[in-house]
């Protein structure tokens, strides 16, 4: 499991935590942990997406994101 960190651009309001939420749900292999303003986190599987991958899941609701892997365990 890794942790990934993304930091977002564009949120201000309760709908954008919502349509970021929404973006993030349902990806085999990641599990959304929290969605704040301007940041959320999610626990990743081997076989899951790429941080990258998640990144561009939030740019295609929107906003503009970047990606940090806090905790990554590589086989
Ligand atoms: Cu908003």
């Amino acid at each position: 499991m890794s942790t990934v960190t993304l930091h977002i651009e564009g949120m201000s309001c309760g709908h954008c935590l919502k349509a970021v939420r929404q973006a993030l749900q349902g990806i085999p292999g990641a599990t959304v942990d929290s969605v704040q303003m301007g940041r959320a986190t999610l626990q990743t599987t081997a076989e899951g997406p790429t941080p990258e991958a998640l990144a561009e899941r939030v740019t295609a609701a929107g906003y503009s994101a970047t990606a940090e892997v806090l905790d990554a365990r590589h086989p």
